[in-house]
């Protein structure tokens, strides 16, 4: 089969993985997910089966039997690689190719492949490559050890040494450079949020599982030309844009990188810069897809990942989306622990508004309401106070001015502050 450019794409079975443990649906969403990723990668799956067993085998994940079975189905189907649903071991990976005859990749492999197709920004570039090598060092073992003779040149190498250590040396000389070059981005972006912290502008982070419709509620909001797909991972670099509240506030939205379940760690740790959006932002719109049958587990997965980015005790609004696809009947019941609004971002009808009221009403619990007395030898306070909360009531004295203002605890206590100074 061709793809639309005229490519050849390449042919793929799926192996997934059952243990006597789990879920057996859970294992079927997640093989569903594993061709849904092999045709954003560009490949054609072909066939797909489902090993039982109580755990991989050390060896060759597979039992012997259904290895068997995996090479038969290469050899009669033509196919160009298998692909593993699990993470496999290097030795498990040298010794299912063996087996097979063919290329064997696993899980992580693909989103690799996938994430670095998609790379458009050079931050983004960087990360993904530092992700790849992580994964790849451990696995540069064993076979294809050689003494080199050729190659590498002068005073890449000591005498007898191995082309293998000289390539390891090489990709941990990489290794580092690579992350000096996110650590320069890490401190540029430190200036900037200082910057930011002066005029402290609520900083708002979509998140969610890949393909929830986090690009679209940021198109909806802000009209920005950000690129809305049905593929998984559309999104890979953070996009910021400023949105009116509707009691007039500013705040910054920004869209990032999707999870999804068992995200590769080496991922997770490479994009801490890109996700760092999340880190620090005051509060999350989990962006859920309220019409896929395994909702709650995707909730779960993205769980586990603000987990692992120290996000999880975040304030957090539940956005479920794509209400136009779903029964009203069979919509989770949400009360208002965590704080939830139920919406359809592509059919509008009052989303944006919902959605804009419960951000507004998130909000205002960081706000105070508070009366200042300012004397007129500090009036140049009664500015700030204009400039950064709302002035409700203000009343000129002998000595000075009495305010009353609702504005930012922060800024509440900057003001406060300065008046005793
Ligand atoms: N029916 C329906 N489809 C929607 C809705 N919101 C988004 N979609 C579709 O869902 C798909 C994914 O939307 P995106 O906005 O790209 O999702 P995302 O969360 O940004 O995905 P990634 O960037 O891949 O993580 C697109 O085909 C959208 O058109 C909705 O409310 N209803
Ligand atoms: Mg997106």
């Amino acid at each position: 089969m061709e793809d639309t450019s005229g490519v050849m794409l390449e042919k793929a079975i799926l192996v997934g993985f059952e243990a006597q443990e789990d879920d057996p649906e859970q294992v079927t969403y997640s093989l569903e997910e594993l061709a849904r990723l092999v045709d954003t990668a560009g490949a054609e799956v072909l066939s797909q089966l489902t090993q039982k067993r109580s755990r991989p085998d050390p060896a060759t994940f597979l039992g012997s039997g259904k290895a068997e079975e995996v090479a038969e189905l290469c050899r009669s189907l033509g196919v160009d690689l298998v692909i593993f649903d699990r993470e496999l071991s290097p030795r498990q990976g040298r010794n299912l190719e063996e087996i097979t005859g063919v290329r064997v990749i696993d899980r992580t492999q693909l989103i690799l492949d996938i994430f670095a197709r998609r790379a458009r920004t050079s931050e983004g570039k960087v990360q993904v490559e530092l992700a790849q090598l992580n994964y790849l060092l451990p696995r540069l073992t064993g076979k294809g050890v050689e003494l080199s003779r050729l190659g590498g040149g002068i005073g890449t190498r000591g005498p007898g040494e191995t082309k293998l250590e000289v390539d390891r040396r090489r990709i941990r000389q990489r290794i580092n450079d690579l992350k000096e070059e996110l650590e320069n981005v890490k401190k540029h972006r430190d200036l900037l949020r200082r910057g930011r912290q002066e005029a402290p502008i609520p900083l708002l982070s979509l998140v969610g599982y890949t393909n929830a419709g986090k690009s679209t509620i940021l198109r909806m909001l802000t009209g920005a030309d950000v690129l809305v797909e049905d593929k998984l991972f559309a999104t890979l670099d953070p996009t910021t844009r400023r949105v009116i509240l509707p009691n007039n506030e500013a705040v910054l939205l920004t869209d990032t990188v999707g999870f999804i379940q068992r995200l590769p760690h080496h991922l997770v740790a490479a994009f801490r810069a890109t996700l760092e959006e999340v880190v620090e932002a005051d509060l999350l719109l989990h962006v859920v897809d309220a019409s896929h049958p395994n909702a709650n587990g995707q909730i779960e997965a993205v769980n586990q990942v603000l987990e692992s980015l120290g996000a999880s005790a975040k304030p957090a609004l539940m956005v479920y989306n794509k209400i136009d696809l779903v029964d009203k009947a069979e919509l989770p019941r949400a009360g208002d622990d965590p704080p939830a609004v139920f919406i359809s971002a592509l059919s509008g009808q009052g989303a944006a508004g919902l959605l804009l009221a419960a951000v507004d009403k998130l909000l205002a619990a960081r706000r105070t309401r508070t009366t200042f007395f300012i004397p007129y030898q500090k009036s140049g306070l009664l500015a700030i106070l204009h400039e950064k909360g709302r002035v409700l009531h203000e009343e000129h004295g002998q000595e000075g001015i009495i305010v009353e203002a609702e504005i930012e605890v922060v800024w509440a206590k900057r003001v406060e502050s300065k008046l005793r100074d």
